[in-house]
């Protein structure tokens, strides 16, 4: 009897099927801990929730997959309570029981999308109740009380208020209309535009849940180098049924705008923003979209930059740019993201200076619906930079940060690099804009300026792959975006621990393993390929090691003009001698920074050039330093490598194969980068390479 029971509550969850990957970190595999299995049992033993809407039936629906999955049984669905155990879900306008409950000041403060989850009782039974003012909040709670459970926390007694501290938590999707992804590693797009609008595939729901789980209200679903075709009414009807299956779980699409579209699909002769027509031209796209799709979220736009149209090919300012895309969708409640990654067509002194000089001075010159959308660096998505200076410095224009999810300059979907650690320096820097304690994260939450409207995006990893992101642990870092997302003062390391209970179970020594391979990863990763404020030294395809690349077309897209080594020493001079990149930060960063006794060794050359033998703060030189970190990160890709051997049988076989050959890739390639970069950099150092160097 016991043994059937622990049969099928095995067969059931999915242990008897090979783990592919697809299920993330929804796996919902039994609770193992039979006392623990019964508690929860106990505590939801009944759901009770008002289901006529499209996102009741989603929760009702992912509530049985969970529980049926985690405990064996899914708990009776009812309108009403009739025993202790029951978890009640709603908003205080489909449930009188919720409305009478009182809670109308911790609703309100949880706002739209946060939600209560707590224990209390309702008539003489004990309930839970996830509560909250609209349908999406509850899904967000009914996701978080899954996670308690995946996550092998108490049910009761609960005392939940949640709410996102960024308004705009989305994907942007690189995706061409072929089916392509730029910077995509893991299989074709999700959208198969091809079978669209009649045919859906089934897999986008399961793309809805997983960002629904962590919190994702938006997509934007194609490339910002961006076909204008997918503004043609039979491509906005393909986004349309796309909508339709992302709604009920409280995401919005939007679409990339390319600025020349009046052009290409409205046959007239300029896009010039000032221009009337064009105007016209984009209210009529907008009332369009909108009778599509009525919850549109709006553009996002890529001008002037890597060869974009934009306003300035008319003399115009991205405010102008931004603004009659603005003023098309405002009266639907649309937003428009534009982006600051811009770099002059004649190539700059320093590159990295240029967003802030084009946009600084455009501060309060855009319309109140335009966010201003900034990568985390000044340059380009490196394994390391400082935050980019434009944060803090545009008080009347909300910033949004666009992250990358998608590893372009950091191994791709075959190095294992958790992200969260890069990205928690980033929203915990301190820009000092209004004093001590102006992190970046008070800018984006709007704590700092006032923002009205706040938000973040992350370019996706997704893929058509079975486990979506090509490496598994890939996952990990779409996961971290959305719970940063939701909350940025979360940690790197509490993070890393959910995702790795949910996604490979909670074995101590499978988490432990797990969590310290995560956590040095991304050190690991900069180790062996750009430490000490090295940067951009590839080529290609942005993931091999190319230190001598000098690529004829542009010198800022080469690796030489970065690191500029040579007989003297190496880094690029951004101090006030410089190219004074330095001054584009506030006090007392700006004179830290400036100095290379006092900059911080992991910003060194980016902000510095030095002789070889120039002393670090330990003592040893500039060389040797270059050589411990190469040799370190190595090492350190070998020890990952060496750490998953010891959980071979620890957790499924297919996975842990899969993982294994990646990771074996990874440290040879860890050791190429390593053997390639020093090699090169010595014909300039003429300073000893450790050891034998092995030839590649
Ligand atoms: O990181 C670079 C990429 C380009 C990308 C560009 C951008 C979408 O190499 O592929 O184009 O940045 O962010 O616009």
């Amino acid at each position: 009897m016991c043994l059937l029971a622990a049969l099928s509550v095995s067969a059931l969850a999915g242990y008897a099927h090979a783990e592919t990957g697809h299920d993330l970190w929804l796996r919902y595999v039994p609770v193992e801990d039979s006392a623990l299995r019964a508690s929860y049992r106990r505590s939801v033993s009944s759901v009770v929730i008002q289901r006529d809407s499209p996102t009741g039936r989603a929760i009702v629906a992912e509530l049985r997959r969970g529980l049926l999955g985690l405990l064996g049984t899914s708990p009776p669905v009812s309108q009403r309570i009739a025993s202790d155990g029951a978890v009640l879900i709603g908003t205080p306008a489909n449930s009188p029981v919720i409305a009478g409950l009182g809670w109308a000041k911790p609703l309100a403060r949880a706002g739209d999308e946060g939600f209560l989850i707590r224990s209390t009782t309702v008539g003489k039974h004990a309930v839970t109740v996830i509560a909250s003012q609209s349908d999406r909040g509850t899904l967000y709670g009914v996701f978080h009380l899954l996670r308690l459970v995946q996550t092998g926390k108490p049910l009761a007694p609960l005392a939940v208020e949640e709410r996102p501290r960024l308004a705009l938590r989305l994907l942007d999707h690189w995706d061409n209309l072929d089916g392509t992804i730029e910077r995509g590693y893991a299989g074709p797009s999700l959208w198969n535009w091809a079978e669209l609008p009649g045919r859906v595939d089934p897999r986008i729901e399961d793309y809805a849940r997983a960002n629904a789980s962590i919190g994702i209200n938006g997509a934007v679903l194609n490339n910002v180098n961006a076909n204008a075709q997918s503004l043609t009414s039979s491509y906005l009807d393909k986004t349309a049924a796309l909508a339709q299956v992302l709604r009920p779980y409280g995401i919005r699409v939007y679409l990339s705008a390319n600025f020349n579209a009046p052009r290409a699909l409205g046959g007239l002769p300029t896009a010039d923003p000032l221009d009337p027509a064009v105007a016209r031209w984009w209210r009529d796209k907008a009332t369009e979209i909108y009778r599509l799709i009525p919850d549109f979220g709006g553009f996002l736009v890529k001008a002037n930059s890597e060869g974009q149209p934009g306003p300035q090919d008319y003399g115009r300012t991205h405010a102008d740019g931004a603004n009659v895309l603005a003023d098309a969708v405002a009266p639907h409640g649309g937003i428009v993201m534009w982006r600051a990654f811009v770099y002059s067509a004649e190539v700059d002194v320093d590159r990295v200076k240029r967003a802030y000089l084009e946009f600084v001075p455009l501060d309060g010159r855009f319309r109140d619906n335009v966010m201003v959308q900034v990568k985390n660096g000044p340059l380009d998505f490196q394994p390391r930079e400082p935050f980019s200076p434009l944060f803090g410095e545009m008080p009347r224009t909300p910033l949004m940060a666009e992250l990358q999810i998608t590893q372009e300059y950091l191994g791709q979907a075959t190095h294992l690099v958790y992200l969260a650690p890069m990205w928690k320096e980033l929203l915990d820097a301190d820009t000092y804009v209004a004093g001590p304690g102006s992190t970046v994260a008070k800018v984006l939450d709007g704590s700092l300026h006032g923002y009205r409207r706040t938000g973040i995006a992350g370019v996706a990893n997704t893929g058509r792959d079975v486990n979506w992101t090509g490496h598994d642990f890939g996952q990990a870092n779409w996961y971290a975006y959305g719970r940063l997302a939701w909350n940025p003062d979360l940690s790197a390391t509490g993070i890393a621990d959910e995702w790795i209970g949910m996604t490979w179970g909670h074995a101590p020594d499978v988490t432990s393993t797990i969590r310290s391979m995560m956590l040095g990863s991304r050190e690991t990763y900069v180790d062996y390929t750009m430490p000490l404020g090295l940067h951009h030294l590839i080529g290609g395809d942005h993931y091999a090691p190319m230190p001598e690349n000098a690529d004829p077309r542009r010198a800022d897209w080469s690796a030489i003009y970065y690191h500029r080594a040579d007989a003297w020493g190496i880094g690029f001079d951004r101090t006030i001698r410089g190219s004074n990149a330095v001054g584009q930060y506030r006090s007392p960063l700006r004179e830290r920074w400036n100095d290379p006794a006092t900059c911080p060794e992991t910003l060194l050359l980016w902000f510095h050039r030095l002789p070889w033998d120039y002393r670090l703060a330990s003592g040893v030189t500039l060389w040797d330093a270059l050589v411990r970190h190469y040799t370190k990160g190595a090492d350190g890709a070998r020890l990952m490598e060496f750490r998953w051997t010891t959980l071979r049988g620890k957790v499924d076989d297919e996975r842990y194969e899969a993982v294994l050959g990646k990771l074996r890739q990874q440290a040879a390639d860890a050791a190429a980068w390593r053997n390639k970069t020093l090699r090169y950099f010595q014909q300039f150092s003429q300073r000893p390479l450790p050891g034998q160097l092995p030839k590649d």
